[in-house]
């Protein structure tokens, strides 16, 4: 038996696939199943070009040696240990590596698994923090439409993105949001942060009249919305955001899930921004994917609130089984070593204009409606076949990945690559060149 047939699946239909159209899927599947550098191979052995770095998170690229040995090195040395009433030191080392990445007094992290966990995180202590403060009344959440923070309940109803939503009942109460920042007539064809739709964030004003402050505990906004098609938030528009919630005592969280570590040129892209969030969710980069991360960077004055009462009584009532997991920590020192070793945050920032441009010279193909760039992420627009809202992006990815060997990813009739940082100039053309032909080839 060859490699190729050891690893072919023999059957499809048991695995319920996340997010996938499973009977197209498993009709002319799509299958991976070996990684290294820049590439993904199929099980017949054919290359692939990773235009997304796995789903976002793969920032440092794949199979990195010193990655994949220090969580070889973790496996034989501490596999699994409670993190409730115990520690082990790579969760203390990890969190004071994230802490010393983020900018102002983001001093205390607390892991989870996922960028969903995260939200959900950082949303219950937005919550009981305002309580603890003896104001209890401050319990609405504030999102933005387009947005999106994961699949938990409390994800979905701060999230903006309505398929997300709109079948899973009433979702959690006492919820508004922000208007997505995005306006194609004004912002069309933007490299980088759009000029037009910073007096969005004034938003916040009209929903502060509507509700009162005294029951809003917090805003969460990603600094640029990725899942929803990369929309970059327009200038000013987060500077805005934190003076209105400043002025009523209203909690900032970034949800850097995807722009945190590198994908904005920065550690976080609060830093980008120059604007000092209460808290930073994240996860993806912080393994580069190699194992299921995630956290929330808080505030030293939202941490030590919590650190009051008597010294043996637990302080927060929430954690995962697998929260600091010794291979998810191996894995993030690793990782956040090999950023720091080969400058991938500012190999992002160095190539982001150059990749900007590489995108933005598809403007003028085809059925492209808009392109947008910032960072090392880029979106492609589509016109829809008429009734067949989707199919044009669905079959532009297909033929990418089948025909072009490019992996790329959808939003409905959105076609989006965000490579992993170590990608080359000459990956960049071949990037754009890919995509350009998987849009013709899309009559
Ligand atoms: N917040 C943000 C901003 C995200 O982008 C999550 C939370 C949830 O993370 P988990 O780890 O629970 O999936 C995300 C996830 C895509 C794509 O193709 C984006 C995400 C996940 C999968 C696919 O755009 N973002």
């Amino acid at each position: 038996m060859t490699i190729a047939q050891i690893d072919q699946p023999n059957d499809l239909d048991a695995w319920w696939m996340p997010f996938t159209a499973n009977r197209a899927f498993k009709k002319n599947p799509r299958m991976i199943s070996r990684s290294k550098g820049m590439y993904y191979y199929t099980p017949e052995g054919k290359a692939v070009l990773d235009g997304t770095a796995g789903l976002w998170c793969c920032n440092a690229g794949h199979n990195r040696e010193t990655i994949v040995s220090a969580i070889q090195h973790q496996a034989g040395e501490l596999d699994f240990s409670p993190t409730f009433q115990y520690g082990h030191p790579k969760a203390f080392q990890l969190a004071t590596r994230i802490a010393e990445l983020a900018p102002g007094d983001l001093d205390h992290v607390f892991f989870v698994n996922s960028g969903s966990e995260a939200v959900d995180t950082a949303l219950k202590v937005a919550i009981a923090y305002h309580n603890l403060n003896g104001q209890g009344a401050r319990t609405r959440l504030i999102g933005r439409v387009r947005g999106y923070h994961g699949v938990g309940f409390g994800g979905i109803s701060v999230g903006g993105m309505v398929a997300n939503r709109k079948v899973f009942g009433s979702l959690l109460a006492g919820v508004d949001h922000l208007p997505t920042t995005y306006n194609r007539e004004h912002q069309a064809f933007t490299k980088g942060e759009p000029d037009w739709g910073g007096h969005l964030a004034d938003e916040l004003e009209n929903i502060v009249a509507l509700h009162d402050a005294s029951t809003i505990a917090a805003v969460i906004v990603e600094p640029m919305a990725g899942s929803t098609g990369v929309l970059p938030t327009p200038k000013g528009y987060l500077q805005k955001l934190r003076q209105i919630c400043d002025k009523y005592g209203i909690l900032l969280i970034f949800d850097e899930v995807i722009t945190g570590f590198g994908r904005m040129g920065y550690a976080f892209a609060a830093e980008r921004y120059g604007v000092q969030p209460d808290m930073i969710c994240f996860a993806k980069g912080i393994t580069s994917g190699t194992a299921p991360m995630g956290g929330v960077l808080f505030r030293k004055g939202i941490h030590d609130a919590f650190m009051k009462g008597p010294e043996l009584a637990v302080e927060l009532f929430h954690g995962y089984t697998y929260s600091a997991h010794p291979l998810a920590c191996a894995a993030g020192l690793a990782t956040l070593d090999l950023y720091a070793d080969e400058n991938l945050f500012e190999r992002s920032r160095q190539l982001e204009s150059q990749w900007g441009d590489a995108m933005l010279s598809l403007k003028g193909l085809p059925n492209v409606l808009d392109i947008r760039t910032v960072g090392l992420a880029a979106a492609f627009d589509l016109a829809s076949i008429p009734d067949a809202v989707g199919k044009r992006a669905y079959q532009a990815m297909h033929n990418a990945f089948h025909d072009l060997g490019l992996l790329t990813r959808l939003a409905g009739e959105t076609l989006l690559v965000t490579p992993p940082l170590i990608v080359s100039e000459d990956q960049i053309g071949e990037i754009a060149d890919k995509v350009g032909k998987a849009i013709r080839s899309v009559a």
